[in-house]
């Protein structure tokens, strides 16, 4: 899968891009993952990309030719051009159902903005999808970006070993993990469960479902429903 991304701070990405499974993912070759640098569309020799907003009011408004400009540069015409998301608060959810709907993509380009905003005509004409991470304002879509690519990165054929990616598809997907144990079998005075220790493995995934399900339905009745009504819909 390729993933390009335009930000007026590429090196916000070395690191969170290199290293554990997203660097794993591009030097094995399964993500084509690469950082632009929104300055170079700059026209001035001051490479301004936000200017005053009309109306009036504090603070800047990030201008919109540099951004057309680099998804031009970067994919050309609208036809050639993979979903094109910006990251934003007002943006649908982020969540693991647009995780797999984006991961089925073979090419992404993702947008972050900076400042007080982007001028709408970014949202209008070039965004085709606009996605939010969560109920919060951030200084600008980087960290975003770096949740969206981390969680559809792992979602890719191949970039997991085999038995973690069995799981993903287990009808335990959509609830919350069971409680995990190793070794000591005791320790400053709590212990493993005996039933993890009995070595019947029938009781052990009984008691990992019943685990799993109960703590979705106290800690996140919302997931919970949402799991139901999918189980519900199967059957
Ligand atoms: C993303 N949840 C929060 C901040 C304006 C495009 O306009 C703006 C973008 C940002 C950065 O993104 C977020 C965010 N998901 O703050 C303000």
């Amino acid at each position: 899968m390729r993933i390009d991304v335009v930000s007026i701070f590429p090196e916000f990405f070395v690191g969170p891009f290199d290293v554990s499974l997203l660097g794993k993912a591009r030097t094995s070759g399964l993500l084509d993952l690469r950082v632009h640098d929104l300055r170079r569309w700059a026209t001035d020799r001051h490479r301004t990309v936000d200017d005053v907003p009309y109306g009036g009011g504090a603070g800047m408004v990030m201008k919109p030719e540099p951004f057309y400009d680099a998804v031009e540069s970067v994919y050309g015409d609208l036809h050639a051009r993979p979903r094109t998301i910006l990251l934003t608060p007002r943006g649908r959810s982020f969540d693991q159902a647009v995780a797999h709907e984006l991961a089925a993509e073979s090419a992404l380009l993702l947008l972050c903005g900076r400042y007080e905003g982007i001028d709408e005509r970014v949202h209008t004409g070039l965004a085709t999808d606009e996605l939010s991470v969560g109920d919060y304002v951030l200084a600008g879509g980087e960290a975003a970006a770096c949740v969206v690519v981390e969680a559809i990165t792992r979602l890719l054929p191949g970039v997991l070993g085999n038995a973690e990616s069995t799981a993903e598809e287990s009808h335990a997907d959509g609830l919350l993990e069971y409680p995990q144990y190793t070794r000591p079998g005791s320790f400053r005075g709590m212990d493993v469960p005996d039933v993890l220790r009995s070595g019947d493995h029938g009781r052990v995934a009984a008691w990992r479902r019943e685990q799993a399900l109960q703590r979705t339905r106290t800690l996140r009745p919302d997931l919970h429903a949402r799991w139901a009504q999918r189980r519900d819909a199967r059957e």
